[in-house]
């Protein structure tokens, strides 16, 4: 497309669709109106995938997952379509800015963390991959919240992307799925017929997902709740206005907002509900296309893989049992088979609290039918293995991790030593009846968001050096090693690192008001509040550090700008302690004469994809400092190795393949692993044995006890220095000594500038690995025996 056919269709859709004048556009007009016209460009494409799809009779993967991070779609969309010259060119004849509608566009946050932005780069693997896939959510009206800071604390406003029209969806009102709650079941022999007493609709929305070079497209299709019957109009004729509309409300609650994690007991029956609600749209969505194309049900297994994402659908095995066996009337034990031969299940954590259970009553009475046959599953399973004690159902309880394995074939980790852990841990039992179920698949990240579109400086460098082919064979990045010998290019590598930091730099001055030198060390930690991944570790070190430089400001201290981003739970009180405490200490030490040269602490609210965007390219060093044992992958480490950060962390998650792939001199390591802080946790004392050994932990400590930064309220953290002085679950104080010992090393390695472009530069080369293109073709391989279709021509640049 040239810029003058794009030019013109931006005005076409200016005028036709969105009915405005040029005149008098504003930027959310010239936004949609750029969207429109770049969507027009994927839909023939789109239709492409899809028609193939159906001609060639493709195996279909379903991923169906609570959460999709998407972010912004725009510059994805306009770089996927290699339309950014002609983008570029053609808002430049308009006079308008392209960076300003990029802002302008909503960052849709379907999710909390990890887990929604893998579900994100998955989608953007599978169709860069031409796989024939489809994803399932729910269409959130309200996604994560948005957080700002008063007085430092965390206050949460919802967040409403869709105010606005969604320019990337296509409606589908024809494509409307009744979905039951509640009510009786009629058994008829082994079969029953559900009545539920309560009913809804999910109706569904499209978004096209499209790959590298629009080669493929697949569809992200969102659920969203729509009341099954309206308004009720007798009842406003007699002038109760709000009775009349109330079935509609609640109807549309459900799929109004993101639930914060399952770490939280609020909300619990709607969460259940919207996990069903969800998950049996899908199913049955996905049930009608298989009988479009076969009418052998017992071909599911070959023509389908639904992947459910943790364990919010996993009600997915006991609702496609149900299909099969009570609509269609399939033997028991064989529905079982295939709805097992169909579905897989993916774990993305080791925290005990974070699987999921249901209360057998809540659930025998929102969905009696599907506790029966839990019942029966629970009972079969005990046949095949011979076994009583491993039951989904049990101690009045519906344990929803032991229902996702014991219905799947396959059962995966999401790197290497969380894999491991499993088999010991969480799924003991299961493991050993089932020793081949659980295989490893270590996450990735899609290398066109995370390096080609976030870090255009270091993608044209690279570029420029090995050609484009690394970005959909990210592997192909160890090109740039020799590279790496070159003074000359490993020069421009800096250069392009420091402008990053001079951009961030000058947007936090801008919106922050704090200045911060750009030759300093840029640490960055950004994920969600948690006390495993310890942001109060950090946090105890930054105080120690500072306090000695407050000793002796005059000896030479290598600068550096702390970098805090993420979110903590609105009923999370520890973490937005956590977050408060990082924004007084910011208060204070930003401000001291002494020390701010050396040391700032930044910590720019509402993290979210957008400001991950932002903020990764400009990172010197990574903090992947959770307990070793609770970070069951990261993916943030992914993406920050990719953009030529060095990590600090521990043995944990993907971290220790990291450090595999990038070398051993390349990265800090610290702490204690996996193995040593499950012995260390057993000896009683451990956190005030370590403080009593390390004087500069005591005097950080004592430094948040006294009130130096909380001076109006002393106590105010008394929460947290009792918690790490007494019973310190997470090991912050047994570790800290080792962290700072690393940190120390850092800051050597950072005054030579040429060995630390050098060590930055080899882990840009080693992180191919680590896209999610090779993660999905594992999934591919080992889990759903599936290979991708030829795909579409290349969209010309
Ligand atoms: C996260 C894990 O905490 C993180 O380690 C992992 O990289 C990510 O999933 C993707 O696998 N878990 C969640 C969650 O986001 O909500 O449990």
């Amino acid at each position: 497309m040239t810029a003058s056919e794009m030019k013109n269709a931006i005005l076409h859709h200016l005028v036709y669709t969105l009915g405005k004048d040029a005149a008098h556009a504003k930027t959310y007009d010239w936004r949609m109106a750029l969207s429109f016209a770049v969507r027009d460009q994927i839909v023939d494409r789109w239709f492409e995938a899809t028609r193939r799809t159906y001609a060639e009779h493709r195996k279909r993967v379903y991923y169906l997952s609570l959460e999709f991070l998407i972010g912004r779609l725009l510059k994805d969309a306009v770089i996927n379509m290699r339309l950014e010259e002609a983008v570029q060119d053609a808002l430049d004849a308009l006079k308008i800015d392209w960076h300003e509608l990029l802002e302008d566009e909503p960052d849709a946050a379907l999710g909390n963390g990890g887990l929604g932005r893998l579900a994100a780069c998955f989608m953007e693997s599978q169709a860069t991959l031409g796989l024939p896939a489809m994803g399932y959510g729910i269409r959130y009206e309200h996604g994560l919240f948005r957080q700002s800071f008063e007085d430092g604390r965390q206050v949460e406003e919802p967040e409403d992307w869709l105010s606005q029209t969604h320019a990337w969806e296509f409606v589908r009102p024809e494509v409307a799925i009744d979905i039951g709650f509640g009510g009786h079941v009629q058994e008829i022999g082994s079969r029953a017929n559900w009545y539920p007493s309560e009913m809804l609709i999910a109706m569904a929305h499209d978004t096209p997902v499209i790959g590298w070079k629009g080669r493929w497209g697949n569809t992200l299709r969102l659920w969203e709740s729509r009341p099954m019957h309206g308004f009720d109009l007798a009842r406003f004729n007699r002038g109760d206005y709000a009775a009349a509309a109330e079935p509609e409300a609640l109807a549309r609650t459900l799929s109004r907002v993101l639930y914060p994690d399952d770490h939280t007991e609020q909300g619990k029956e709607l969460r259940l509900k919207q996990e069903f609600f969800h998950t049996a749209a899908s199913i049955r969505d996905i049930i009608r296309r298989f009988e479009s194309e076969y009418d052998d049900l017992k071909l599911l297994p070959k023509k389908a893989a639904i992947q459910i994402n943790d364990t919010h659908p996993a009600i997915a095995g006991p609702e496609l049992v149900r299909i099969l066996h009570d609509e269609r009337g399939m033997d028991f034990e064989e529905a079982v088979g295939i709805a097992r031969n169909t579905i897989s299940y993916t774990n993305h954590t080791l925290l005990p609290e974070a699987l999921e259970t249901w209360g057998e009553a809540r659930m025998g009475r929102l969905l009696p039918r599907h506790m029966q046959l839990i019942d029966r599953i629970d009972d079969l399973h005990r046949r095949e293995t011979g076994t009583g004690h491993v039951n989904a159902h049990q101690d009045g309880k519906v344990h929803m991790g032991t229902l996702g394995f014991i219905m799947a074939h396959k059962v995966n980790g999401v790197a290497a030593l969380h894999t491991e852990l499993q088999k010991t841990t969480v799924f003991k039992d299961l493991h050993e009846l089932h020793p081949d179920r659980i295989v490893n698949q270590t996450n990735g990240v899609t290398p066109r968001r995370w390096l080609l579109s976030c870090n255009p400086r270091l993608a044209s460098l690279i570029t420029e050096g090995i050609g484009d082919g690394w970005v959909d064979h990210a592997e192909d990045l160890e090109k740039i090693e020799p590279l790496v010998a070159d003074p000359a290019w490993l020069d421009r590598y800096a250069a392009a690192k420091k402008a990053n930091k001079v951009d961030l730099s000058n947007w936090i001055a801008e919106t922050m008001e704090i200045g911060v030198d750009p030759d300093a060390i840029f640490d960055i930690q950004v994920k969600r509040i948690h006390e495993y991944k310890r942001q109060h570790l950090n946090l105890l070190e930054t105080i120690a550090h500072w306090q000695e430089i407050r000793d002796n400001p005059n000896a030479g201290w290598v600068p550096r700008v702390k970098i805090f981003g993420g979110k903590a739970f609105p009923n999370y009180i520890y973490a937005k302690d956590m977050v408060r405490l990082a924004n007084d200490m910011a208060r204070v030490m930003n401000s001291d004469p002494l020390t701010s040269r050396y040391l700032k602490v930044v910590f720019p609210p509402n993290y979210n994809v957008s400001l991950a965007e932002r903020l990764i390219p400009a990172a010197d060093l990574s903090e992947q400092i959770s307990t070793a044992g609770k970070e069951a992958s990261g993916t943030g480490n992914m993406k920050l190795t990719l953009n030529g950060a060095l990590t600090i962390g521990t043995l944990d998650g993907a971290n220790v393949e990291i450090r595999e792939l990038v070398g051993a001199e390349n990265f800090f390591l610290f702490g204690m692993t996996a193995e040593e802080v499950m012995a260390r946790r057993a000896e009683a004392g451990h956190a005030a044995r370590a403080i009593a050994e390390d004087h500069r932990l005591a005097r950080a400590l004592e430094a948040i006890r006294s009130g130096i930064f909380s001076p109006d309220e002393p106590g105010r953290y008394h929460s947290i220095t009792e918690n790490l002085s007494h019973h310190d679950y997470f090991m912050v104080c047994s570790d800290f000594t080792d962290y700072w010992r690393a940190q120390r090393e850092v800051d050597t390695a950072f005054t030579d500038p040429k060995d630390w472009a050098r060590k930055a530069a080899l882990n840009t080369a080693r992180a191919g690995w680590f896209s999610s293109d090779r993660t999905i073709r594992g999934y591919m391989k080992d889990i759903w025996h599936t290979d991708a279709a030829p795909q579409v021509a290349d969209a010309a640049e």
